[in-house]
């Protein structure tokens, strides 16, 4: 059995009961005003808020701190094209056969259809991929624990910087999006699980008049 090792904690904040609630309510009027977006301007975004943006989200917890992720930057034009093609393909199919009436439904709101001209427009996409298995040294498998619960953490943590950098994001699922190790040349043990698509806004576009939903009818207090 190996020996944990531990090293002393610093806090890294101290704040007083007063600074804490103003700090608690002003990342929440900042966090809600987050909205996903369909249409990016092509105006280009310095990298370096790209790389960030992933550093902080892989900075995020995960079981057995195991990391289970990899994140693939995408600026580049032909490549972006080809995963709007992809993706076209799998998003004309689910709209047109694979989609039931009730799914259809539940998207009537938002104004989605097959075309994802945002692939290639927005300056970056940022595919997520969630590593279901490690590989030791000698290409062994590796068990890993919490893949999703701790991809998804992460994807948290990197939308929200990438708001805080005063960027704008769409969560982008085409399903399935096998195409993405082929075209991205990613290991069998890695599943893409999103595409965060980021840029700035179009100038004047538009998003759905939608709510979210209550304090009450999202939490339970027990006191
Ligand atoms: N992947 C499709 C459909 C879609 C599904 C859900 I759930 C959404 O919240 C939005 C879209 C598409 O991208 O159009």
């Amino acid at each position: 059995m190996n020996e944990a090792k531990f090293i002393k904690y610093i806090p890294q904040v101290n704040f007083d009961e007063n600074e804490m609630n103003e700090r608690s309510s002003d990342f929440l009027d900042f966090i809600r005003k987050r909205r996903t977006i369909r249409e990016f301007s092509d105006k280009p975004v310095h990298y370096q808020i790209i790389e960030n943006a992933v550093k902080s989200a892989g900075s995020a917890p995960s079981g057995a701190n195991q990391q289970p992720w990899h994140f693939v930057v995408v600026r580049d034009l032909k490549t972006k094209n080809e995963i709007r093609i992809a993706a076209e393909k799998e998003e004309k199919e689910f709209y047109e056969n694979r989609a039931p009436a009730e799914w259809l439904n539940a998207l009537s709101d938002l104004g989605t259809d097959q075309f994802k001209s945002f692939l290639e427009i927005a300056p970056y996409l940022i595919v997520i991929f969630e590593k279901k298995y490690g590989l030791d040294d000698n290409n062994n498998k590796v068990k890993y624990y919490y893949t999703k619960e701790s991809v998804g953490i992460a994807c948290g943590i990197l939308i929200t910087a990438l708001h805080f950098s005063g960027l704008a994001t769409l969560t982008h699922t085409p399903s399935p999006m096998n195409f993405l190790n082929s075209i991205l040349n990613r290991p069998a043990n890695e599943k893409p699980y999103l595409i965060i698509v980021t840029g700035l806004p179009k100038k004047h576009t538009k998003v759905p008049l939608i709510t979210k939903k209550s304090f009450d009818s999202i939490c339970t207090i027990v006191k």
